[in-house]
C-alpha cells in the first residue's frame, strides 16, 4: 500500500501513515496517539480489547518514536484534531525513541545539544519551509534580470574583509584561510564580463562575538554587477529585490506569519537613504545620542531605524556614504570627499542586514587602498592581477541570509534560523 501523507487524509479512507508519535495517552482500555508527518497530524484510536497485539506495541513506545500505520479513517465528532480518527489494522514501530532529552521550556543552547530533535517542531520546520521560498524568489528575482548564478570557492589564500577573523586552513601544507564572504571571486566575475552575478553561499568569521546576530558560518546572498554609476544603481536593484521578496512571501505565508509567528510582512513604497554623517547629526539632535565614531553601533542603528518609523513610516533605510576608515579596502571614495566611500549598510527594524559598496576598480587606486589599509598588498597580489587587463566599473552587495529570516519572522536569534548553528563556542553537532 502506497503512503498517504496525513494532511490529506480523508474519512471514510483505507490508508497508511507513517510519522513520529506526537503524543500519547494509554488508558485502562483505550490508547490514543497523535501521528505527525510534515502535512499534518491524525488521532490513532485502539481499543485494546478489539486490537491486543497493537496495544501491546504502543504500551512500550515513548513519544517521537517513528509508526508506519495502516488503518481506515471515520469521522468523529469527539476528536479535536480534524474531526477524525484512525482506526489501525496494523502497526509497526519502525524505530524507538528513548525519553527525549529535550522540552518545549528548554534553554536554546539545551535545544542546539539536540538540534534534530528541536527541528521537528512545526514552528520549525515551517522557518526552513518559509526560507527555501523566499531564497527560490531571490534566485528568480535575480535570473530575471540577466544574473548569472556562481559558486565562488570557500578555500582561499587571500583574506577578503580585512582584520584578524579568519580561519586558518593546512591546505596541503600551504597556509589558506575559509572565505570571509564571496568578495574577491564575485568581483573576479566582472573583470570575466558576466556583467551581474549573484550566489548563495557560506560565509566564514572567526568573530569570538556572543550575540543574538552574530555565527561564525552563516549563509549570505550576494550580487555583483557592472556598469554601475554609483552604489545608488545597487541599492535600486536591492529594493526592487526586497519588495519582491515580501510581496511573495506575503502572497503565499501570509497566514503562516500571522498565525504562528505572529507577525506580518510590510512591502516597502520607498526606502529612504541617508548619509552615514547626517545620520550622525540626526542621532545627536533627536536622541542625544553622541558616541559614533566611524561606524553606526548596535544602538544607533536600533536609534535610526526607530527614527525612519516614526518619520518616514518605513521599517527600512539605506545609511550610505560610510568613512573610509569604517569599510574594506575595496570600497571605492567618494570623489568630491575622499573621507567617505560609494557604500551603504541596509537597516531593517534596527539592525544591518546587508552592507554593499561600487568597487574601486582602478588598479592603481586600488593598490593604494590596500597599502592606506595597512595590508601588504604582495598578499593581495593574486587579487589585484584581476584588475589589471580591464575591469569595468562595478558594485554590489552582501545580505545575511539569518539575519534577514529573524527580522522577517519576529524571532530572538540567528540560532532558530541557522539549520545548525556555529559560533565560537558550538561546533556540534
Ligand atoms: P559584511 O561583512 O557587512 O559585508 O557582511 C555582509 C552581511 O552579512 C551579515 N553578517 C553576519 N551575519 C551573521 N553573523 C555574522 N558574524 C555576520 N557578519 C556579517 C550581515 C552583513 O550585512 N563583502 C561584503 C558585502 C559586499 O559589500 O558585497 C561583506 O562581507 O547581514
Amino acid at each position: 500500500m502506497q503512503r498517504t501523507m496525513i494532511g490529506k487524509v480523508e474519512p471514510c479512507k483505507s490508508v497508511k501513515i507513517q510519522g513520529f508519535v506526537e503524543h500519547l495517552r494509554d488508558k485502562k482500555s483505550m490508547q490514543f496517539l497523535v501521528v505527525r508527518d510534515i502535512t499534518g497530524s491524525i488521532q490513532v484510536t485502539i481499543e485494546k480489547e478489539k486490537l491486543p497485539e497493537i496495544a501491546e506495541k504502543v504500551s512500550g513506545l515513548l513519544v517521537d518514536s517513528v509508526v508506519t500505520i495502516t488503518g481506515e479513517v471515520f469521522k468523529s465528532e469527539f476528536v479535536k484534531l480534524n474531526g477524525m480518527e484512525l482506526i489501525p489494522t496494523s502497526l509497526e514501530v519502525e524505530s524507538y525513541s528513548e525519553a527525549l532529552p529535550i522540552a518545549k521550556d528548554s534553554s536554546i543552547d539545551q535545544k542546539m545539544d539536540y538540534r534534530w530533535i528541536d527541528l521537528r517542531d512545526p514552528k520549525n520546520i515551517a522557518i526552513f519551509k518559509i526560507s527555501t521560498f523566499i531564497e527560490k524568489c531571490m534566485r528568480d528575482y535575480m535570473i530575471n534580470c540577466d544574473a548569472i548564478e556562481i559558486h565562488t570557492p570557500k578555500i582561499s589564500v587571500q583574506s577578503s574583509e580585512g582584520g584578524s577573523e579568519v580561519f586558518k586552513v593546512d591546505y596541503f601544507g600551504q597556509p589558506a584561510f575559509l572565505t570571509q564572504s564571496p568578495q574577491l571571486y564575485k568581483q573576479m566575475a566582472m573583470s570575466a564580463g558576466f556583467e551581474k552575478v549573484f550566489e548563495i553561499g557560506p560565509y566564514y568569521r572567526a568573530e569570538s562575538s556572543f550575540t543574538n546576530r552574530h555565527a561564525t558560518e552563516f549563509m549570505g546572498f550576494d550580487v555583483e554587477m557592472s556598469y554601475i554609476e554609483s552604489h545608488h544603481d545597487v541599492m535600486d536593484l536591492e529594493e526592487g529585490l526586497i519588495k519582491y521578496v515580501l510581496e511573495r512571501v506575503s502572497q503565499n505565508y501570509g497566514d503562516v506569519l500571522e498565525n504562528v509567528f505572529n507577525t506580518k510582512v510590510v512591502v516597502p513604497t520607498n526606502i529612504p537613504r541617508l548619509k552615514f554623517k547626517d545620520v550622525v547629526e540626526i542621532l545627536e539632535k533627536e536622541y542625544g545620542y553622541k558616541s559614533i565614531k566611524n561606524d553606526l553601533d548596535q544602538e544607533s542603528e536600533k536609534l535610526i531605524g526607530k527614527y525612519v518609523l516614526d518619520k518616514y513610516n518605513s521599517e527600512f533605510v539605506f545609511v550610505t556614504d560610510y568613512p573610509f576608515e569604517a569599510r574594506a579596502f575595496y570600497s571605492m571614495k567618494c570623489e568630491e570627499d575622499p573621507k567617505y566611500t560609494k557604500s551603504f549598510d541596509l537597516i531593517w527594524n534596527g539592525q544591518e542586514i546587508t552592507s554593499g559598496a561600487q568597487r574601486e576598480h582602478r588598479y592603481n587606486v586600488l593598490k593604494s587602498q590596500i597599502e592606506e589599509k595597512g595590508i601588504n598588498s604582495e598578499n593581495m597580489k593574486d587579487y589585484l592581477e584581476f584588475f589589471k587587463y580591464g575591469c569595468p566599473p562595478h558594485g554590489g552587495l552582501g545580505l545575511g541570509l539569518a539575519r534577514f529570516f529573524v527580522k522577517l519572522l519576529n524571532l530572538q536569534t540567528i540560532k532558530e534560523v541557522c539549520y545548525i548553528f556555529r559560533g565560537p563556542n558550538r561546533i556540534k553537532p
